[in-house]
C-alpha cells in the first residue's frame, strides 16, 4: 500500500511533538545538491540540513566508509579503545592545528562539553575563585537546544517556559567590541561566539571585530571559543570561518558536516590547555568517538578537502551572491553572506519569508526562512556554476513576481 504525502504529514502531526513546522515536502532520496519527494519531484536543496550536508547528499565515498565500517565494528564505548579514533584525531590535528580533541555527537554536546572544560580550566589554571566563573556570550546567539544552552539564549521562543537556568553567563551585543571589553572581568573564563550568526539571520560582524576580540582575550587570559558548527568545514569558502578574520580560536567547535550528514559527529578542538584539565571520569559519552563515527568523519573530511569543495564554496558563493544582488525587486532589502552561507533579507512589508520559501518550492528549490523576513541559502558545496545560474533564475522569478 503506497502512502500519499498527506498520509505521512497526518501521521507526523498525530504522533509527533509539534516542535517543528516543516515545509510540507516529504523527501525520500538525495544525491549531491538534489533531493526528490515521494511523488518523484526534484528540488535543489538550498539548506543542506543546516550545513550538515556540505559534501552533498549520500556522497559515495562517505557512504562506502560507513558501509565498510558498519560491517566491521560500530561501537566499543570508551571503556575500550578502537582502531579508528586515533586516525580521526590525527586527521583533525593535521587540518586544524588542534593539540587536543574531544569527540562528541551533536553540536549542542560539543558546546556543553566546552563550557564544562573551560569552567574547570578557569578554576584550575586561571585561578578564578570556585563557583565564580563567567562566560560571555552574544545577543541572538544560537548554540543548540539543551537546558544549559537555552539558559543563555536571548530568544524568548527558545527559552520561555524552560527555566530555571544555570547562572554564570553574561550577554553582550554581537559585533560590538567595546561592549565585550566592558564585560570582561578577572572571573571571565571564556567568550563563546559564532563567527557569523546563523539563526540570527546570517549576520557578519564589522571588519576587525574578531582581531580586537582575539587580542583582548589573549591579554586578559580569556578563552576564545568559536562555535564553527555551522560556519566550519568549508561553508564560508574556508576550512574554518576564522580564517576570514585572520585569527585562531583557543577552542573551536565543529559538528554537522563533520559527518557529511550521515551520522551525528561533533568535536571540541582545543589549541590551549583547556581540554587538558579533563581527567578520567569527569566527562564522556557512550557514542562519542565510536569507530563508525570516526570512519565516517574521516571520509567526510577527506572528500571536503580532496574534492575541492572549500574552493568551490568560495567561487560559487561569490557567483550566487552576485546573482542574487543583481535581482531588481522591491521585496529585497539586502543580500549578504560569505561563501555559500547566504541570506536574502526582505522588506518587512514584503509579506514574510515563509511565503517566498513556499513559492521557491513550487519552482523546485528548497530554502528556509528565518526570523520572519530572511531567506537563508546554504546549498551543499558541490554545486556548479550552471546550478547557481539555474537557482538565481528561479529566485529572480519568485522575488520579482510579487515585489
Ligand atoms: C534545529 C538554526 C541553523 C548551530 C550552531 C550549535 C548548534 C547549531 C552555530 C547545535 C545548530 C541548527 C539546529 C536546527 C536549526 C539549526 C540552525 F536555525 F537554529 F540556527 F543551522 F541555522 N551551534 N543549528 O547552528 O547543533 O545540537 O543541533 O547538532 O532544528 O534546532 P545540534
Amino acid at each position: 500500500m503506497s502512502r500519499l504525502p498527506q498520509d505521512y504529514i497526518a501521521a507526523e502531526h498525530r504522533l509527533g511533538a509539534h516542535n517543528y513546522k516543516p515545509i510540507d515536502v516529504v523527501l525520500t532520496r538525495g544525491e549531491g545538491i538534489w533531493v526528490w519527494d515521494v511523488d518523484g519531484r526534484r528540488y535543489m536543496d538550498c539548506l543542506a540540513a543546516y550545513s550538515a550536508v556540505n559534501q552533498g547528499h549520500c556522497h559515495p565515498r562517505i557512504r562506502e566508509a560507513m558501509v565498510e565500517q558498519s560491517a566491521k565494528l560500530t561501537l566499543t564505548s570508551r571503556a575500550f579503545r578502537n582502531d579508528q579514533l586515533a586516525l580521526l584525531y590525527e586527521d583533525l590535528a593535521r587540518l586544524t592545528g588542534a593539540h587536543k580533541i574531544l569527540p562528541m555527537n551533536s553540536g549542542a554536546e560539543a558546546v556543553e562539553s566546552a563550557v564544562k572544560a573551560v569552567r574547570k580550566w578557569g578554576y584550575e589554571v586561571k585561578g578564578v575563585p570556585d563557583g565564580e566563573a563567567e562566560i560571555i556570550v552574544c545577543d541572538n546567539n544560537f548554540h543548540g537546544r539543551t537546558l544549559g544552552i537555552v539558559g543563555f539564549s536571548t530568544d524568548p521562543v527558545a527559552r520561555s517556559g524552560f527555566g530555571p537556568f544555570a547562572p554564570g553567563f553574561k550577554v553582550v551585543p554581537f559585533g560590538d567590541f567595546e561592549a565585550f571589553a566592558a564585560a570582561v572581568t578577572d572571573n571571565t573564563v571564556a567568550f563563546l561566539v559564532e563567527p557569523i550568526q546563523g539563526e540570527a539571520g546570517i549576520l557578519l560582524p564589522p571588519e576587525g571585530y574578531f582581531r580586537k576580540v582575539r587580542e583582548l582575550c589573549s591579554a586578559r587570559d580569556v578563552t576564545l571559543i568559536l562555535d564553527e558548527i555551522q560556519t566550519g568545514l568549508g561553508r564560508t569558502g574556508r576550512f574554518l570561518a576564522e580564517e576570514h578574520e585572520g585569527i585562531e580560536a583557543d577552542v573551536t567547535l565543529v559538528g554537522k558536516a563533520l559527518s557529511g550528514g550521515f551520522y551525528p559527529v561533533s568535536a571540541v578542538l582545543s589549541n590551549s590547555e583547556v581540554l587538558g584539565v579533563l581527567q578520567q571520569g569527569e566527562h564522556g559519552s557512550t557514542f562519542g568517538g565510536n569507530p563508525l563515527a570516526c570512519a565516517v568523519a574521516r571520509a567526510a573530511l577527506a572528500v571536503l578537502v580532496e574534492e575541492g569543495m572549500i574552493e568551490n564554496a568560495d567561487e560559487q558563493g561569490a557567483r550566487f551572491k552576485a546573482g542574487l544582488a543583481a535581482i531588481r525587486s522591491n521585496a529585497v532589502r539586502e543580500v549578504r553572506g560569505r561563501g555559500l552561507m547566504l541570506a536574502v533579507e526582505l522588506h518587512p512589508e514584503a509579506g514574510g519569508a515563509r511565503a517566498y520559501c513556499e513559492a521557491l518550492r513550487e519552482e523546485g528549490i528548497l530554502a528556509k526562512d528565518t526570523h520572519d523576513h530572511t531567506i537563508r541559502i546554504a546549498p551543499p558545496l558541490v554545486l556548479g556554476a550552471e546550478d547557481v545560474d539555474w537557482a538565481v533564475e528561479r529566485f529572480d522569478r519568485v522575488l520579482t513576481r510579487t515585489g
